[in-house]
């Protein structure tokens, strides 16, 4: 089948076929794992014309490699995007982009919750190469146009936010950043291409820490860019092998593995949460639940325009406090206390001891980060065994 055709087709035949060719040479249907740093020539002249790009070939696995080629191109038709380039991480993948694109001096827009490490990299790290950085709330557009400078390279925004589940209007920062000549990169984990496509809504490049939802079985670290254009993922490419971002092919067979089942994932855990999402905000000792699919959302009908489902991830704040949040941590038993998520397992964490302990206090108030702030990833295991964990724990409070 053309590479036209499978982006014609619906999200579950792309997660499964788009970029799992059966092999040529063999037949076998799951791509093969090719465990190979290296690839040998046929002769001088076939290594020349490899490394001169006159012919198409393996080299090197740092520069490209067939198993990781076939995860490219199965999440680049995923996210209509035109390439994709895999890492080793999620955080790989943001530190990729920004180094291919930023320069001393330059001045990046960023969401003020997110992902701590992706808040921490430009604050601390970045901004030791003289990278400035504003943060601010990007579900408000318009604090976003007011943070833009003149040398601001890169609109950065994560929506639904880790972990306060805020949404930031794609369309319109894609129109604010673009008016200030920046590029608007979104990380997209959250969702996965299957509830949302920001290329479609004008983002420029999407991140993935494909460690959650895209593999889906907490056992596999790896990321992923996705460029709108060929023009940046050529732009991207020499950071991307210089600095080393890759992935390994055996990585790179395990998250081929885990994208077939994507969409059914993806929509399982979602009726999974919405349920649960209900059944915690009529709890007597939940203050508040945030999930995209609750009316209670401030964002609600933002987040039904824009994006294809609601997913599974939530936030809700116990009454108790601290004490309550971590009374929570240690009395459920069919959750995993763990962090990450988007795995088929339901996991739950304490983000101001956990996830986002390393944010300053203050930053943490900013975001909404309270003491009894409980963020849950919700997994597809038994509707009912799930109530009847949280009945439980919450009952132990
Ligand atoms: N982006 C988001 C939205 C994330 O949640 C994470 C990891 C990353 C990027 C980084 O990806 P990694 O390098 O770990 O593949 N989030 C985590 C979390 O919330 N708990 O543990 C990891």
């Amino acid at each position: 089948m053309s590479k036209k055709d499978m982006r014609e087709m619906g999200m579950s035949s792309k997660a499964i076929h788009a970029g799992q060719h059966s092999d040529p040479i063999t037949g076998a249907v799951a791509v093969p794992i090719y465990q190979s740093s290296t690839f040998a020539f046929r002769d001088a002249d076939h290594g020349a014309a490899l490394f001169k790009g006159a012919e198409k070939g393996y080299i090197y696995t740092r520069i490209g490699n067939p198993t990781i080629d076939a995860l490219q191109e199965s999440v680049a038709t995923l996210e209509n995007g035109a390439g994709g380039l895999a890492t080793a991480s999620g955080m790989a993948a943001i530190s990729t982009v920004y180094m291919a694109f930023l320069n001393a001096g330059d001045h990046v827009v960023c969401g003020e919750a997110l992902y701590g490490p992706s808040r921490i990299l430009l604050e601390t790290h970045l901004a030791r190469f003289g990278v400035q950085s504003t943060f601010v709330d990007t579900a408000d557009t318009d604090a976003v146009a007011a943070a833009m400078k003149p040398n601001t390279k890169i609109v950065y925004v994560e929506t639904p936010a880790n972990p306060t589940i805020k949404i930031t209007d794609l369309r319109a920062c894609a129109e604010i950043a673009h008016a200030g000549n920046a590029r608007l990169v979104v990380d997209n984990t959250f969702m996965s291409p299957i509830f949302q496509r920001p290329l479609d809504l004008g983002a420029d490049i999407v991140v993935h820490s494909m460690t959650k939802f895209i593999n889906g079985h907490a056992d596999v670290v790896a990321g992923m860019i996705v460029t709108k254009t060929i023009e940046d993922w050529k732009a991207i490419r020499p950071a991307f092998t210089t600095f080393g971002a890759n992935m390994d092919p055996h990585q790179a067979y395990m998250v081929l593995r885990g994208i077939k089942t994507l969409n059914m994932r993806v929509h399982c855990g979602q009726e999974n949460a919405m349920r649960l999402a209900k059944y915690l905000e009529s709890h007597p000792k939940v203050s508040w639940v945030r999930y995209p699919g609750l009316e209670s959302h401030p964002q609600y009908e933002l987040g039904k325009r824009q994006m294809d489902g609601f997913g599974s991830l939530m936030s809700f704040e116990l009454k108790g406090g601290h004490e309550a949040g971590k009374k929570l941590m240690d009395s459920v038993e069919l959750a995993v206390l763990a962090v990450s998520l988007g795995g088929i397992e339901t996991l739950i964490q304490h983000p101001a001891s956990m996830t986002h302990a390393g944010m300053t206090p203050e930053s943490r108030e900013i975001a909404g980060i309270t003491g009894g702030f409980v963020r849950l990833s919700v997994g597809c295991e038994t509707y009912e065994d799930l109530e009847a964990d949280f009945e439980q724990a919450l009952a132990q409070l």
